[in-house]
């Protein structure tokens, strides 16, 4: 493992592979009709673009045995993990635990709340349930980091502006070096996304790198 060409610059990958890709919330919830994204008033197709994309990636990091976690946004049925702040935003439809055409919205092991079939985790990848837009709050994600020693994030998923950016600030602050993938990432709204990727790496990097997915695969190869 090498460096990657990235944005503000490259980006250099540890020299004992202590990196993990993090696959952030590609739920039905949010990609799918019925779910959490459509109760908000999106549009949910714009983000199946980068299916193909984080497919491509999950395949380099299983072909190195190199670890993976895949996050979901999701509550306890009870919702006591959900604060009312959260539970009452918004003015859909739709809130947090009603019944929709996938089940109930945003509740952990309900059909809409389950990872898209397309990257289904195997039995040796983590997954975090988290009850936040960041992965870090109210989790196990550092610890179990920690224990692997990781150092490295190569980040995807969605939406970029919101738990994308979320997890990458929250990572950033505990140290990890994290790099965005462009391609890898996507929004209900273009122009946040473009922002967002803009933003992680101003200021020298002030959040991390963002780079295109295919020089990514490439260091790996
Ligand atoms: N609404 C929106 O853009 N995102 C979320 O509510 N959660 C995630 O980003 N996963």
């Amino acid at each position: 493992m090498g460096s990657i060409q990235a944005q503000p610059y490259d980006y250099e990958l540890p020299s004992n592979g202590k990196v993990a890709l993090i696959i952030i919330d590609m739920q039905r919830d949010f990609l799918e009709s019925g779910g959490f994204g459509e109760a908000l008033g999106n549009d949910v197709s714009l983000l199946r673009s980068i299916i193909p994309t984080v497919q491509k990636l999950l395949e380099v990091f299983r072909a190195n045995q190199l670890p993976v976690f895949h996050t979901i946004e999701g509550h306890k049925p009870d919702l006591s993990d959900c604060p009312p702040a959260k539970l009452e935003r918004g003015k859909g439809s739709l809130k947090i635990g009603d019944m929709g055409t996938m089940g109930r919205i945003l509740i952990l092991g309900e059909m809409g709340n389950n990872i898209i079939p397309e990257l289904q985790p195997k039995d040796t990848e983590i997954v975090i349930n988290k009850p936040g837009k960041g992965a870090f709050y109210a989790t196990s994600l550092q610890e179990q980091l920690q224990e692997k020693q990781i150092t490295h994030l190569i980040i995807t998923g969605v939406t970029t502006e919101v738990c994308v950016q979320t997890t990458m600030r929250e990572a950033n602050d505990r140290g990890y070096e994290c790099l965005l993938v462009e391609d890898g990432t996507e929004s209900y709204f273009p122009q946040f996304k473009q922002a967002t990727l803009e933003m992680v790496r101003a200021q020298g990097g002030i959040v991390g790198w963002t780079a295109h997915s295919t020089d990514i695969i490439q260091a790996f190869e």
